[in-house]
């Protein structure tokens, strides 16, 4: 039977890589049924609000997600989809690919980010007029569950180095249960990783990557860290990612809605093919994984390249070398 994929392009130039991650994806000899579910800033103009019920539902009974991208409407999709498929995990992949100039070609790191709580917890208020508050959520489950994620996925994909991100000196309440909780996993698991300060770490990621593998973030962190890594191999266009859950998954680029170049057929397509390629690994498929991901690198190597990347092709011409490649 044919594997449910709830496609929701988003916003901006979600509208433009998801149909050609849907392209890549229908070359190969997958069982894919793709439904389309709307969410974002125009739908909460046409509709009053930006995620519909039925897109969650959607996203909540397929079989995996594909997603593009937010804008301003971003926590009220991205999260709501990502609690949606009980995402725990963001996995950030950030490599420098032969082919394209990056500023540090040594990088191979891998973000995982907690995805529930921290300061995405949603918890913000006006408590008088110009002074607003903030509630910063960290559990000690949450911080377990992304500790036992980023060990095992280090242990399994081969990575050596784990570092833990956390501003302890500052949060000593909040990142100090974070480390806490990190701790007790590590140490039941006879894992080894060292401890960084998040802002400290960030100049050391610039300076010298090679030294790191996974660095296991708080949720904010988590998104500020990857999009430097991101920086550092030739920009957010490269980067995919998956939020994970027990059984349920969502795939989207790292990147947003990029309303600068939204609408122009430029939009880079490699992150979004990427996250295909993600998904694909999610549900079994390997084989059509490794495909992917060789077509997209093989064209990021020798093939047309869009503007971010120096080069000058549409996101189409792009799409069409991936598929040719496959
Ligand atoms: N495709 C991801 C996206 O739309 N990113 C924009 C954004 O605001 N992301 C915040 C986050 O990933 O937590």
């Amino acid at each position: 039977m044919a594997e449910t994929i709830a496609v929701i392009p988003g916003d901006g130039i979600g509208q433009e890589v998801i149909p050609a991650a849907i392209d890549v994806l229908e070359t190969l000899d997958v069982d894919f049924e793709f439904v389309e579910g709307e969410a974002g800033d125009d739908v909460l103009d046409s509709r009053g609000e930006a995620l519909p019920e039925a897109t969650y539902e959607l996203a909540a009974g397929a079989d995996a997600t594909l997603f593009g991208a937010a804008g301003e409407t971003a926590a009220d999709v991205i999260l709501p989809l990502r609690e949606a498929v009980g995402s725990f995990a963001n996995i950030r992949p950030a490599r420098a690919y032969p082919g394209v100039d990056s500023l540090q070609p040594e990088t191979d790191l891998v973000f995982v980010r907690e995805n529930t709580e921290g300061v995405y917890s949603g918890i913000e208020h006006e408590i008088a007029d110009g002074v607003t508050t903030l509630t910063r959520v960290i559990t000690d489950e949450a911080s377990r569950k992304i500790a036992e994620y980023g060990f095992e996925y280090a242990e399994a994909n081969g990575y050596d180095d784990v570092t833990v991100a956390h501003k302890a000196n500052v949060m000593r309440t909040t990142d100090g249960q974070f480390l806490e909780s990190v701790e007790s996993v590590a140490e039941a698991g006879g894992h080894g990783y060292d401890e960084a300060l998040m802002d400290a770490l960030a100049m050391h990621l610039l300076l010298r990557p090679e030294e790191y593998g996974v660095v296991i973030c708080p949720n904010l962190a988590g998104d500020v860290l990857s999009d430097l890594a991101a920086g550092l191999v030739g920009g957010l266009g490269l980067l995919p990612s998956a939020n994970v859950g027990e059984d349920n998954a969502l795939f989207e680029p790292v990147h947003g809605s990029a309303p600068d170049i939204a609408g122009e057929g430029i939009a880079n397509p490699a992150a979004t093919v990427f996250s295909a390629a993600m998904l694909l690994e999610h549900l079994g498929y390997g084989g059509a994984a490794d495909r992917v991901r060789g077509a997209v690198e093989a064209v990021l190597e020798g093939g047309p390249r869009t503007p971010d990347l120096g080069g000058e092709a549409s996101t189409d011409e792009v799409t069409a070398a991936i598929v040719d490649r496959l």
